[in-house]
């Protein structure tokens, strides 16, 4: 067995069900560790590079709207992103998580207790959870930076990044 992280996404389907504390307290009877958190308004391009691999199914519009939240809107349109880390910690989530389509998915699974198929046919799928550890990398480097990770667990360089347009904290 091998340390492995991943990414975890709480759609925004669960946000507006109220369902973080749920899926965590789910997610937590694996005993991993959470290793990055954060809220993201996910934008075209982030939802679009996020699920690339489906560009060509008939579905990929409507999933990288779901993605974004926008039929929900506002308060809902965002995700909670997690790097999770721990053995085996791929396929032990994905187990939790359940099958994609959330009507085979395990009914205890997250997935299967509170996903559905929206009329126009959606997967509301409620968590994105990776599917193995070279898309973990992909996915864990495309929604998160270096120093939004509390451990180092990929390669990292140091650049002098000149004229780079930062918002910081106003002063006081
Ligand atoms: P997973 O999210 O279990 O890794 P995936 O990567 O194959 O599954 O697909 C990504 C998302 O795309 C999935 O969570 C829901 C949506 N999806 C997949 N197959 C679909 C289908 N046949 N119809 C509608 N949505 C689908
Ligand atoms: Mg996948």
């Amino acid at each position: 067995m091998a340390v492995e992280q991943l990414l975890i996404l709480i759609k925004p389907d669960g946000i507006k069900k109220s369902l973080t504390g749920n899926i965590l307290t789910k997610l937590s009877e694996a005993r991993m560790v959470i290793i990055g958190a954060k809220a993201v308004k996910v934008g075209k391009e982030l939802a679009e590079q996020h699920y690339y691999h489906l560009k060509d199914k008939p579905f990929f519009g409507e999933l990288v709207e779901y993605i974004q939240g926008k039929i929900y809107g506002e308060p809902w349109d965002r995700v909670l992103a997690f790097v999770y880390q721990g053995e085996d910690a791929i396929s032990r989530m994905r187990k939790i998580a359940g099958a994609t389509n959330p009507e085979e998915a395990d009914p205890v699974s997250i997935r299967g207790a509170y996903g559905r198929i929206t009329t126009k046919g959606v997967y509301e799928n409620v968590v994105h959870c990776s599917s193995d550890p070279a898309e973990a990398e992909r996915e864990i480097k495309l929604w998160f930076k270096p120093e939004e990770i509390v451990k180092n667990i990929y390669d990292t360089q140091k650049i002098i990044a000149e004229k780079e347009e930062k918002i910081i904290w106003k002063q006081k």
